[in-house]
């Protein structure tokens, strides 16, 4: 049989619907700063200006949401989330990672689910510049779990020891978020 394109539950749709909890949060370049701390052996801090000379890629994955959309064939352009691992240098024992946003939305990944290639912090869309609205000056994209993994307005990456949950998580997500799984919600933490 032919492996589907289409996860379990998931319907296609060709626009990209906008979806965020509270408010754009407003956000100025100038004071915009990227930082790693936590379980790591160099917490670093990044400006924008040196932000953007980081090494770039770009990615063409399709998108899931716990909502029952899904849409193909998105090119994400940014940092791989393995540069700023390797400059950061997780410690022994660092499974886990809090992923933090300008607004106070956090989300938890697995460190390995943020090793994967296909992770980066983007800063366009299908070739343009994200739109504030889509995280806009800079999202994260984890194309392999349901797109509220994808923090949109990313300031920072916390490294830790033991998982705990992040926003959505708290709230009735699950823990971790696999499409193929349909790991969509689960009891409170
Ligand atoms: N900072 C932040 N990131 C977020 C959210 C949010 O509320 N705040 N919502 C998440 C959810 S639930 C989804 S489905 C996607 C939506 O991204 P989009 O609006 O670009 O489609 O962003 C995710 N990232
Ligand atoms: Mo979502």
């Amino acid at each position: 049989m032919e492996t589907p394109r289409l996860p379990p539950g998931q319907t296609l749709t060709e626009k990209w619907p906008v979806l965020y909890y509270g408010g754009i949060p407003r956000i100025d370049l100038a004071k915009w700063a990227f930082a790693v701390e936590g379980e790591v052996e160099s917490p670093v801090r990044w400006t924008w200006d040196e932000w953007t000379a980081l090494p770039r890629k770009s990615v063409r994955c399709d998108v899931h949401c716990v909502t029952a959309w899904s849409r193909f064939d998105n090119v994400f352009e940014g940092v791989p989330a393995s540069e700023v691992i390797a400059r950061a240098r997780p410690r022994e024992g660092a499974a886990f990672v809090m992923v933090h946003s300008y607004g106070d939305y956090t989300t938890n990944l697995r460190l390995d689910d943020l090793m994967q290639d296909d992770v980066l912090f983007a800063f366009t869309h299908d070739g343009r510049p994200l739109t504030p609205e889509h995280g806009g000056p800079c999202r994260l994209v984890v194309p392999r779990l349901y797109f509220w993994k994808s923090a949109k307005w990313v300031r920072g990456l916390e490294f830790m020891r033991g998982e705990r949950p992040g926003f959505w998580e708290q709230n009735g997500y699950h823990i971790r978020g696999d499409p193929w799984k349909e790991e969509r919600y689960s009891d409170p933490w």
